[in-house]
This record gives structure tokens, sequence and C-alpha cells, in this order.
């Protein structure tokens, strides 16, 4: 047995994709387990540049099968025009597989997220407006419609049935807005059934037996765990679990076939869209990391907020998710400060002092970091693949880390490109 997870440990953005891309030369599966095409996993294959937001980000490397579990909502359109936008670069498609039980993001899930975070103005969440939250609700209600029900005319036009009229309401008498007309949809969607039907299987059946096989199975996290549904800054947060712990539900494997619990961790941090984010930088230092971490969003291209590392959240991130090896990318961005700031513990209005991080997102708005503050190291580090040539400083800064998680730091990404990491024995 030889499992692998990725997970994001701050706000998303972590580089997920670029590890799950490194690790997925040796996997037989690479399989995503929540989230949708709100996620945007970037890999960088030399010069050139592939932004991943349905498909697992394995689909550049791996020889075997790239799975879309049953916890990701599906928008038929996006993977359509993903896979063919990676075909027309050369990348074949036929190891992708979408699992039957699989929620279909629907255009009202979309309409709704958008009419919602508009009529929300400054209280809006920040989503990505691609329906993300409203799929996962109707999953919740029991109104959702499956990949498998897009291949069954009568069954898929009875959902819609059930589905469609409350969402009309919710337009027409809510928002001022047109309702959608059933027959259409039912049309466009039986149509992304007929083009996808060859890849619908039971993918629950598919990655356990692969796993029993001894086959190497990694299963790639969107988002993260501080954007987690339960455990992340609520409501600030997406529709799904982000944790290793999602993968069970998400991908129907039981946690006893979970092997090895990469957390993956900026840094420092940045946060895209709406919530709190104690250690955010709004100022010239901040703008400094935007400009040279690249900080924007990968599917809509909104700037990144950027910010110090916090170990608070990055200790309740490494305990929610059992983490057994931690990844921190984007060192290189850190370089030619003279002094860097860690955050490891907050402040209270009333002047006490918080080691944990706290459920109330009202109260982190309130809370001050409590800074560390570290040497900073000015040696480009960005072709380095050996721990002890990095600069002394920059490595002092990975054990402070270390110690504060009590978690190896088995690879440091010092670069986009594959090969730019360090991978400690
Ligand atoms: P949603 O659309 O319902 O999931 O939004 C809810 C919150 O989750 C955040 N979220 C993300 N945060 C970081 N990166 C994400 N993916 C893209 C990227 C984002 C982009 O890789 O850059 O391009 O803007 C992602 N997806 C969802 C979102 O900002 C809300 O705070
Ligand atoms: P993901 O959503 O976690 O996969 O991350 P994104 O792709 O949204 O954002 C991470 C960005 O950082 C991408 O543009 C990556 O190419 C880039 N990146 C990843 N690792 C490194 C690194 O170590 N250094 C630098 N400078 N960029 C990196
Ligand atoms: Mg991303």
């Amino acid at each position: 047995m030889s499992t692998y997870v990725v997970v994001g440990l701050q706000f998303g953005d972590e580089g997920k994709g670029k590890i799950t891309d490194v690790l997925s030369a040796k996997s037989d599966y690479v399989v995503r387990y929540q989230g949708g095409n709100n996620a945007g996993h970037t890999v960088y294959v030399g010069e050139d540049k592939f932004v991943l937001h349905l498909l697992p980000s394995g689909v550049l490397q791996s020889q075997g099968k790239c799975i879309i579990g049953s916890g990701v909502v599906v928008n038929p359109q996006s993977f359509l025009d993903e896979v063919s936008s990676l075909e027309s670069r050369g990348i074949t498609s036929d190891h992708i597989f979408i699992d039957r039980r699989a929620h279909i993001i629907m255009p009202y899930h979309i309409l709704l997220d958008t009419y919602r975070e508009e009529a929300a103005g400054k209280d809006s969440i920040g989503t990505t407006k691609r329906g993300i939250g409203p799929c996962y609700e109707d999953k919740v209600a029991r109104v959702g419609i499956r990949a498998i029900d897009l291949l069954n005319p009568e069954v898929l036009r009875e959902k819609l049935e059930i589905a469609l009229p409350v969402k009309n309401a919710l337009f027409e008498k809510l928002f001022d807005k047109p309702a959608l007309d059933l027959e259409e949809i039912l049309q466009n969607y039986l149509e992304y059934g007929e083009k996808i039907k060859h890849r619908i299987i039971d993918a629950v059946v598919e990655v356990n037996d692969a796993i029993d096989d001894n086959k190497t199975v990694l299963f790639e996290g969107a988002q993260a765990l501080m954007l987690d549904i339960d455990y992340g800054t609520y409501p600030y947060v997406t529709s799904s679990s982000p944790s290793t712990g999602g993968v069970c539900v998400g991908a129907g494997v039981p946690p006893t076939k979970l092997q090895n619990l990469i957390g993956v961790s900026k840094a420092y941090c940045t946060r895209v869209g709406n919530g709190p984010f104690p250690t955010e930088l709004d100022n010239e230092v901040g703008e400094h990391i935007r400009k040279v971490g690249h900080e924007f969003g990968a599917s809509t291209g909104r700037p990144r907020r950027t910010g110090w590392l916090d170990l608070v959240a990055l200790r309740h991130a490494c305990r929610i998710n059992g983490i057994t090896h931690l990844v921190i990318t984007k060192l290189d961005v850190l370089t030619g400060f003279d002094k860097i700031k860690v955050c490891t513990a907050y402040e209270t209005e009333d002047g006490e002092i918080k080691q944990n991080f706290t459920a109330s997102t009202t109260k982190l708005e309130q809370y001050n970091p409590v800074y560390e503050e570290l040497d900073g190291w000015k040696e480009d580090i960005c072709g380095i693949n050996s721990f002890n040539e990095l600069p002394e400083k920059a490595q002092d800064y990975i054990h402070f880390i270390e110690k504060y998680l009590g978690i190896e730091i088995y690879l440091v990404s010092v670069g986009p490109d594959r090969s730019q990491n360090i991978i400690r024995k």
C-alpha cells in the first residue's frame, strides 16, 4: 500500500499544484476529492505554464489514471474546456475519469452564487462565483444532480423539476432576475452526459482496488484547511472539507488506507477573498510580497492579500490534518528582507495571550499577532537543491518553523519549476 495526500494548510494557493505534479511522476492514480473549478493549481513545465482548475494536477505527469472523486463538484462545460485545452497542448486525456456520484454544478448554482455575492456587497464572502457553495447546498439538501443523472433523461427531468422551481422563485422574487428554462437546461446537460459518459466510472471501487493492489495513489486537495467548512474562518470559507479527513468522504477511502499526509504552506501567508487574516500586511511590505510572489488568483486573477507566516493557524491546520510531512514553498520570495516576522501567538484586546486558534471569526478580527523577529538573508536561493547550501539565516527560518510545530519539513520549494526543490533526507 502506498498512498499520499497533499493538502493546503493556509488559505489556498500554497503551491499544492506544483507539489502534486512533482509527486505524481511516481503515482499510478491522482485523485481530487473536494472543491471544483474554483481551484487554480499552477504547474510550470520549463517555460510552459499550466493552470488546472477541475482536473487533478497529476494529469501532466501521471501515466496512470486521473480521477475526479465523488466529493468534487463538477462543472461539465469547464471540464470539457479544460480537457480540450490540454489536448491542444499535446496532453492526452484518455486517463481522466469522474466518479458517478460526483455532483454537477448547474447554471442556477452559478447564478445564485453570483447574485448573492453581488447583493451582499461589503459583507460578501468573496467567492469565485463558480457556483460551488450552492451546488454543495443542493447535495446536502438532497436535491442535487449527480454525474450518473446526466445519463438518464427521465431521472434528470424529474430532478430538475424538483430543484429548478425553487431557484427560479428566488431569482424572480428575491433578486428580480429572469427564471431559467427547464427544457433548455435538460437538453444541454443531456448533451454533456453524452460527451462525458465514457469517463463516468465507479471511482470508489477503482481507487480502493488500486490501493489493495499496491498501486501508488495520490489524493490532491484543493483550497486549504483555513477555508474548511468546519475548521476554517467560518463563514469566510469554501463549502467543502479540504482536509486529509475530506479524502475519506470525498473519495470513499477509509482512514486506514491513508499514509503520507503532506501539508503545504507558503513561507509567508496569502488569502484571496474576504475574512480575517491576523498577519495581513496592508502596506508596502505586503505589496512587495505580492509583486515578488506573483500573488494573483490563478482562476480569477484577483490580487491576493499578503502577510507574514501565522504559526498559530498553521499548528491548527497541522493538528486537524495529522500532517506527517511538511512542505514549505516560496522561501525564495522572502529573500532580501533584513528582518522576517513570524506570528507565534495572538494577543486579545485585554492583553491576554492566545496560543490556540479560535472558532470565533469576530474575535479573530480583533486579535493582534504576537511576532518573533528573525534575521533575513540576501543571497539568491532559487538554484539551491541541498539544505546545507541554503544561507544560514534561511536554514534558521526553516528550523524555527519545525521547532514550533514539532514536525519535520521534508521539502522546501525555492521556485515555481518542478526542479526547484530541496528535499531533505
Ligand atoms: P468558493 O468559490 O465558494 O469556493 O469561495 C469561498 C472562499 O474560498 C476561497 N477560495 C480560494 N482561495 C484561494 N484560491 C482558490 N483558488 C483560486 C486560485 C482562486 C482565484 O488558485 O487562486 O483564482 O481567485 C480558491 N477557491 C476558493 C474564496 O476566495 C473564498 O474566500
Ligand atoms: P495551489 O492552488 O496551491 O496549487 O497554488 P497556486 O498555483 O494557486 O499558486 C501558487 C503559485 O506559486 C503558482 O504560481 C506557482 O507556480 C508558484 N510557486 C509554487 N512554488 C513556488 C516557489 O517555491 N517559489 C515561487 N517563487 N513560486 C512558487
Ligand atoms: Mg490556487
